[in-house]
C-alpha cells in the first residue's frame, strides 16, 4: 500500500513539475563580440557583462506575460571582422533569438544591423559608436552609448582648448570606427581654431608604425590622435617613445581600456594619454557604477575593461521592455523597447530617441597615471 502511495505521489510530483516546466518561457538573448583576435580582451569583457545580467535575471526570477522566463545566452564570436559579423548575426537569427546585444565594433554592427532588421529582431549595441549604425532607418537598431560625432568632436575641441595643441597629427586604422572618429576629431580641431599638420593611416592588424610615425615626426606634432583600438594604440605608443616623439596621445573609447598600459609596455608617461569612454555617470549615479565594477571583479576575478556595464544595462533594458510588453516576441516588445525612457541603469539613465540612439549621452574623459586609468571629467 505504502509503495503504491509513493508511486502515485511521485507521479503527481512529476506531472506538476512537468506542467511548471512547460509553462516556462525560454528567452534567448544573443551576444556578439570579438572573443578571439587582438581585441579579444574587449570582446570577453562585453560577453561577461551579458553573462552577469542573464545570471542575475534567472536568479531573481522574471515573469513575462504570466510565464516564468528562463533566459539563455547565445554567445557568438565575430573576431571584429565584418564578414564573420554577418555570419554570426545570421546564425543567431536562425537560432530564433528574441533579441541581440552587440556587436562590439561599428564595422561589424553596421552590416549585421541589416540582418537583424530583415528578421525583425531588436539589436542593442553597447559600444558601436559610428553614427551610421543608427542612420539606416532600421526600427530594430539601438545603442546605449554616445556616437563618434560627440566623441571625436569633443576630443578635437579638448586638444586645442585644454591641451593647447598647436600642431596636431591624426592617424586612423581605416575601420568604420577608426576613420569615422578621426574625421570627427579633425573637424573638432578645426572648429576650435586648431591646426592639423598631418594625417596618416594604418590598419587594425598593423604592428609596425615606423614609416608613418617618422613622417609625422618631421611635422613636430604636440598632439597625436589615433582613431582605432587599444591593441594597435599600445604598440604605437611604444614606437613613439622609441622614435623620441614626445607628444600627447589621444584616442576615443577604443583605446580607453584598462589594458592600454600593458599593451604600451610601460612606455606611457603620466598624463600623456587622454581618451574618452562614450558614456559616463556623475553624482549619486557613480555609486551604482562602482558597485557594478566591484561585483564584476568579485564574480569573474577581472577588472572591467570598458563596456561590460553598458552590455549589462543593454540586456536589462531589453528584458524590461519584454516584461512591460508582456511578451518576448520581437514584434510585440520592439515598440515598447523603442519607447524606453527614464530607465535607471548602472551606466546612467537610458532613453532612446527616434533613431534608437541614447538621449543626452555622456562622455567620460580619462588619462592614465601610474599605469591606471584616472577620470578627468564627465561631459555632455
Ligand atoms: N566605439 C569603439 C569600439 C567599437 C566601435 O565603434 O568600433
Amino acid at each position: 500500500m505504502q509503495i503504491k502511495l509513493n508511486i502515485v505521489v511521485g507521479a503527481v510530483a512529476a506531472l506538476v513539475s512537468g506542467a511548471a516546466m512547460s509553462q516556462d518561457l525560454v528567452v534567448k538573448i544573443g551576444h556578439v563580440g570579438p572573443t578571439s583576435g587582438a581585441i579579444a580582451h574587449l570582446g570577453k569583457d562585453n560577453e561577461l557583462g551579458a553573462r552577469l545580467a542573464i545570471e542575475e535575471l534567472n536568479a531573481k526570477g522574471v515573469t513575462i506575460g504570466g510565464k516564468k522566463a528562463k533566459f539563455e545566452l547565445l554567445a557568438e564570436d565575430d573576431a571584429g571582422d565584418p564578414k564573420q559579423g554577418t555570419a554570426a548575426a545570421q546564425k543567431l537569427v536562425d537560432s530564433k533569438v528574441n533579441g541581440v546585444i552587440g556587436h562590439l565594433n561599428s564595422g561589424t554592427s553596421i552590416p549585421a544591423s541589416k540582418v537583424y532588421s530583415d528578421a525583425g529582431i531588436p539589436q542593442i549595441s553597447p559600444s558601436a559608436t559610428n553614427p551610421k549604425f543608427t542612420r539606416n532607418g532600421y526600427k530594430t537598431t539601438f545603442r546605449v552609448v554616445a556616437d563618434d560625432v560627440h566623441l571625436g568632436g569633443t576630443l578635437g575641441k579638448y586638444s586645442v582648448t585644454t591641451l593647447k595643441g598647436k600642431s596636431i597629427a591624426v592617424i586612423d586604422d581605416r575601420t568604420a570606427y577608426g576613420q569615422g572618429v578621426a574625421d570627427e576629431f579633425e573637424k573638432g580641431v578645426k572648429a576650435a581654431g586648431g591646426k592639423v599638420v598631418g594625417r596618416e593611416f594604418t590598419n587594425d592588424k598593423a604592428t609596425d608604425f615606423t614609416a608613418i610615425l617618422t613622417s609625422l615626426k618631421g611635422k613636430k606634432p604636440d598632439v597625436v590622435f589615433f582613431g582605432g583600438m587599444d591593441a594597435v594604440a599600445g604598440p604605437m605608443l611604444r614606437q613613439m617613445k622609441q622614435l623620441g616623439i614626445e607628444a600627447k596621445f589621444m584616442g576615443g573609447d577604443g583605446i580607453c581600456s584598462g589594458e592600454l598600459p600593458k599593451l604600451a609596455a610601460g612606455t606611457m608617461g603620466d598624463g600623456q594619454v587622454v581618451c574618452a569612454e562614450a558614456g559616463g555617470v556623475e553624482g549619486e549615479a557613480k555609486k551604482s557604477m562602482e558597485d557594478f565594477k566591484t561585483k564584476f571583479k568579485g564574480k569573474f576575478n577581472v577588472e572591467v575593461q570598458i563596456y561590460a556595464p553598458y552590455v549589462y544595462d543593454a540586456v536589462n533594458v531589453m528584458v524590461a521592455a519584454m516584461v512591460k510588453a508582456g511578451s518576448a516576441e520581437p514584434a510585440k516588445y520592439l515598440p515598447v523597447l523603442a519607447k524606453t525612457s527614464g530607465y535607471k541603469g548602472v551606466t546612467g539613465t537610458i532613453a532612446f530617441d527616434d533613431k534608437g540612439d541614447i538621449k543626452n549621452g555622456a562622455l567620460t574623459l580619462y588619462t592614465y597615471k601610474g599605469g591606471a586609468r584616472e577620470q578627468i571629467a564627465v561631459v555632455r
